[in-house]
């Protein structure tokens, strides 16, 4: 089942110079690959747009600030299961639960700075694509 995802570097992942690492490993999947990416730091419109379902949690603030703190790297990424596949390179959302092998697991301490985004469903992944792509068709 091919699918496209939208996957972010956070600001943590650029800052570290993990950029190359992550990338690797999406780009060693086989049946997977990168169809847009580009490097811009995010303004406050495009990341109300990006987490407007999490508006009103206690986090939704801090996360914010942390995502217009540093250029992220934003990518497309299409092939077999990849909505699946990259949550599941990336690990759970807490990296301290994360297992070796995953990028938070390898990577991550804190919630916040988790290194990576990746889209959860389809539907998220058409609406995060156009927030970030427009041109995309
Ligand atoms: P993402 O959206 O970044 O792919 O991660 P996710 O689905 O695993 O996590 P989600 O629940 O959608 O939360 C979005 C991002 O908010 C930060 N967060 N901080 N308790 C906290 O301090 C907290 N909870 C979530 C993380 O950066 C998380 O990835
Ligand atoms: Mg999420």
């Amino acid at each position: 089942m091919t699918q496209r995802t939208l996957v972010l570097l956070k600001p943590d992942a650029v800052k570290r110079g993990l950029v190359g690492e992550i990338i690797g490993r999406i780009e060693r999947k086989a049946n997977w690959s990168i169809t847009a990416l580009e490097l811009r730091t995010l303004g406050r419109d495009t990341l109300e747009q990006h987490y407007a379902e999490h508006v009103g949690r206690p986090f939704y603030e801090p996360l914010m600030e942390f995502m217009a703190s540093g250029p992220i790297v934003a990518l497309v990424v299409e092939g077999e299961r990849v909505i699946e596949g990259v949550r599941a390179l990336a690990g759970p959302t807490d990296p301290i639960q994360a297992a070796a092998g995953t990028i938070r697991g390898d990577f991550g301490t804190i919630v916040r700075e988790n290194l990576v985004h990746a889209s959860d469903s389809e539907e998220s992944a058409e609406r995060e694509i156009k927030i970030f792509f427009p041109g995309l068709a």
